[in-house]
């Protein structure tokens, strides 16, 4: 209950903060992307909460709505404050529960966000659970398709984590899958991981669209993330999820 309290004041009172993490591509080198992750260190509690018990708090005190529009608007705003700076991430990825995606007026929200703003729709990623989109898809699919019509990309987080159905994922208006960290771990020894990535692979290249190695820890997991085709990456190897003004271009060691 103390927790739910807390969150409902965090969540008015400026607690919470986005940090970022920042996505590689290994062919040009550059920072192309970036997610944001949500932060909170409660001053009440005196500790900082880790975000799935944040979630948590969030849906047990019916706050999911306003967490969403409160990530989609601080993502809008620091997408506004990069601009067109070349060191920028090129777009940056948000975190979407169900609640909202299950909300088609969200997708007007989301146009009306990027337009008073002045950010194009195809620098904000909206990242759809896995577990989600599989569960219920005909709950989420006039969303999708509404998010589409604006313009923002959606990609289809945490794949081949163990959710995933692939008679259902092709159906997903998505144009990114990202490579859930349990397959990324298993590089570059594991057969049955570098199945999973190969798959995915042959079915991104089907749909004609983008893979995103998750949770890349090693060079060994790069490489192998590469060599089947792979070239964008995230996770600690690049780095860590940090706050937004530390972002900086990746060093040339990793090239
Ligand atoms: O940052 P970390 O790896 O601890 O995040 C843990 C989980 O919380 C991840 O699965 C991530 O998708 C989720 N998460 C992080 N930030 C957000 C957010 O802003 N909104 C939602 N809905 N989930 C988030
Ligand atoms: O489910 P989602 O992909 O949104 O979760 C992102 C989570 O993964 C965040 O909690 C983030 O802190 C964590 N993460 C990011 N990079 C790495 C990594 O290289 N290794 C591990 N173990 N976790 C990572
Ligand atoms: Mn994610
Ligand atoms: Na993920």
């Amino acid at each position: 209950a103390e927790l739910r309290e807390a969150f409902g004041e965090a969540l008015v009172g400026g607690e919470l903060e986005l940090h970022v993490q920042p996505q590689l591509d290994l062919e040009s080198g550059r920072l192309i992307g970036a997610e944001a992750l949500i932060r909170w260190d409660s001053a009440r509690l005196g500790r900082s909460v880790p975000p799935a018990e944040l979630l948590v708090a969030a849906a047990e005190s019916g706050l999911m709505l306003q967490l969403d529009r409160f990530v989609l608007n601080r993502a809008v705003a620091l997408l506004a404050g990069w601009g067109a700076r070349p060191e920028a991430p090129a777009h940056l990825g948000i975190n979407i529960s169900i609640a909202t995606l299950h909300d088609p007026a969200f997708a007007t929200e989301v146009a009306e966000a990027l337009a008073a703003a002045g950010v194009e729709a195809a620098r904000l990623e909206i990242e759809i659970p896995e577990d989600l989109a599989i569960r219920d898809l005909p709950g989420v699919a006039r969303t999708l398709a509404a998010l589409r019509e604006v313009g923002v990309p959606l990609s289809l987080d945490d794949f081949g984590g163990g959710h995933s159905g692939l008679p259902h994922v092709v159906r997903l208006p998505v144009q990114r899958l990202k490579l859930d960290r349990s397959i990324t771990a298993g590089l570059p020894d594991d057969p049955k991981s570098y199945a999973v990535l190969r798959a995915t692979m042959a079915l991104a290249r089907g749909m004609g669209i983008e893979v995103i190695g998750e949770g890349v820890e090693t060079e060994g997991q790069a490489f192998a993330l590469r060599r089947a085709g792979c070239h964008i990456i995230q996770g600690w190897l690049v780095g860590r999820p940090m706050r937004p003004e530390e972002l900086v271009p990746p060093a040339p060691k990793l090239l």
